[in-house]
């Protein structure tokens, strides 16, 4: 295998564009004979995390499980790529304690909680605004802006073409053996 292992974890409001941006570095590093694995809500919520909400204590241990899984393929050389809103400086602390700091690649995919809601792509924002879903993130759940992280994309005013250039630019080197 002729890469090494690194975890690409994107943090992010619902609707920023981590998923979009977390496919697009896929497809690119897969171009270039690259392996990788995308874990994200759809695939541990509905599997390994299945028993886990949205409440503060459930989300840590949704962050815990994907990081420790993540640090499993990460020690075999595949790229790993996480997007999961991640949403608190705690929470963030631990994924890159599990990982381990020379191996965790934060990127914060940036837009504002006003864009997020304005597409509204799967009218889950709306559904907060009404009461129908609780404990929703930017609305009545946190999400506190990561301090420090090794990158971050702001999927305002750019188009996603211009974000993935960015991105693969920051993380291809990364992952030079
Ligand atoms: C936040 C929620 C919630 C609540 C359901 N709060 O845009 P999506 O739909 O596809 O991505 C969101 C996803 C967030 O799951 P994560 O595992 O990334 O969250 S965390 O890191 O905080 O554990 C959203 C959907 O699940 N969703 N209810 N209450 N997002």
């Amino acid at each position: 295998l002729n890469q090494r292992g690194v975890v690409v974890w994107m943090v992010g409001l619902s609707g920023s564009g981590k998923s979009t941006l977390a496919r697009g570095l896929e497809k690119k590093l897969h171009d270039e004979g690259v392996l990788t694995m995308l874990l994200d809500g759809d695939n541990l919520r509905t599997g390994v995390n299945n028993n886990l909400g949205f409440s503060d204590e459930d989300r840590t241990e949704n962050i815990r499980r994907a990081a420790e899984v993540s640090k499993l393929f990460c020690e075999c050389g595949v790229v790993t790529i996480c997007s999961l809103i991640s949403p608190t400086n705690s929470i963030r602390k631990m994924a890159k304690e599990i990982i381990g700091e020379e191996n965790y690649l934060e990127i914060f995919v940036n837009a504002s909680l006003e864009e997020c809601e304005k597409r509204d792509v799967k009218g889950l924002y709306a559904k907060a605004r009404a009461g129908e879903i609780k404990s929703f993130t930017g609305i009545d759940s946190p999400f506190e802006v990561p301090s420090k992280p090794f990158l971050e994309i702001i999927t305002e005013g750019s188009t996603i073409e211009e974000s993935l250039e960015t991105l693969i630019e920051r993380v291809y080197p990364k992952i030079q053996s």
